[in-house]
């Protein structure tokens, strides 16, 4: 059996800018997932045979010195250790320019660098008794033609396992550096497995006799762009393609995460906090949105030191609606339908006999008056 780890969109050397005073850390520790993939790849129980990185290893075409060393140094563990690899340029490390580091470096880097313009057989590599027939391109500004998408795909029809390499969009015209690829084209051309690179949602799809697979990007690079903390790993054997996902620990990987909680479930200020600690992970990056009708006033700078200490990182935004005082009182000296229900309910309010009942007739008013079309900001 002969396995595959496919890697894409690394985005090594991405600053998360919006961590603030944590940013340096954490890039530094985000950049340090090659290394742990490296180690995965080269740990003899997960039988790698083949690593190919599928665009976007880095975050832009020219990264800073120390980081291209370092990654440069953990590909190179992989090929001295007879563990094949094989880099695709993608569309932020973009091989066009004349100071992409894949041209500056094509001399001395690990393993085979794709950098032929249009799809091409690129090699044939033996593992174990298995012959890989690789294809891929490196997309050029001005050399890969794009318009209408790549439909020409080569097939060299010899024995032995076919794996192309794209980093690109299926169907989806998003411009030249969304490598546009015809699907059905890609699905005729045959081949066992298409790794593909681009998309950071890991997706799956049946292509003609084979699998197309984005195995989605590690690590997270903001709310938007959550990272799924998986390794894609394919077999290859008698029993045809198989593949699997290998979760990495959090605090490798250290996803972002968008919390949106209902406020107005919660009636009182510990409550809330109380709610959120319970869903929150200490290794996560996170933003919590507050929405709805709030049974109180959100206090954020409160909630936020209840909440130290309890992720890595974290931000809350209060989208919550409520109504102020003035306006409940300028709203009840109305002479309309609103004005006499706002006027009841501040009565009922005076006269609430508990806690309970003044937050329960509260939070009628509130929902009261959101049905009756006030906006909180009127
Ligand atoms: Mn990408």
């Amino acid at each position: 059996m002969i396995r595959i780890l496919h890697l894409a969109d690394l985005h090594l050397g991405w600053e998360p800018r919006f961590l603030g005073p944590q940013a340096v850390a954490w890039q530094q520790e985000r950049d340090n997932i090659l290394a742990a993939v490296v180690e995965f790849a080269l740990e003899p129980g997960n039988g790698i045979d083949l690593v190919l990185i599928v665009g976007d290893l880095f975050d832009c075409h020219n990264p800073g010195q120390a980081l291209v060393k370092e990654t440069m140094r953990q590909l190179r563990r992989l090929s001295d250790s007879g563990i094949k690899v094989v880099t695709v340029p993608g569309n932020h490390d973009e091989i066009t320019y004349p100071d992409s580091v894949y041209r500056l470096q094509a001399g001395a880097w690990p393993g085979i660098l794709v950098q032929n313009p249009y799809p091409a057989h690129v090699a044939t590599l033996e593992l174990g008794r298995d012959k890989f027939h690789l294809y891929s391109l490196a997309y050029t500004g001005g050399l890969t033609k794009t318009s209408p998408p790549l439909n020409d795909f080569p097939h060299n029809g010899e024995a032995g396992w076919h794996v192309a390499a794209f980093h690109g969009s299926l169907d989806w015209d998003a411009g030249d550096r969304s490598l546009p690829i015809s699907r059905s084209a890609l699905a005729e051309a045959g081949y066992d497995y298409v790794a593909l690179g681009h998309l950071h949602k890991p997706s799956s799809y049946q292509l003609g006799k084979g699998v197309a697979v984005y195995p989605g990007s590690l690590a997270a690079k903001g709310w938007n762009d959550p990272g799924c903390g998986q390794l894609t790993v394919v077999s290859f054997s008698s029993q045809g393609v198989r593949v699997e996902k290998q979760e990495l620990p959090y605090s490798i990987c250290r996803p972002c995460r968008l919390l949106e909680v209902d406020a107005g479930q919660y009636q009182t200020p510990a409550e809330l906090v109380a709610g959120l600690k319970a869903r929150l992970n200490k290794e996560e990056i996170v933003s919590i949105r507050l929405y709805g009708l709030a049974n109180f006033a959100v206090e954020l700078e409160e909630i936020c030191t209840s909440l130290e200490g309890e992720c890595y990182y974290l931000e809350v935004t209060d989208m919550t609606e409520s109504y102020s005082p003035a306006l409940l009182d300028a709203l009840a000296r109305e002479n309309t339908l609103r004005g006499y229900y706002v006027k009841r309910m501040q009565e009922l309010l005076a006269g609430a006999s508990d806690e309970q009942e003044r937050r329960l007739l509260t939070r009628s008013l509130l929902y009261g008056l959101k049905a009756l079309g006030v906006s909180s900001g009127e």
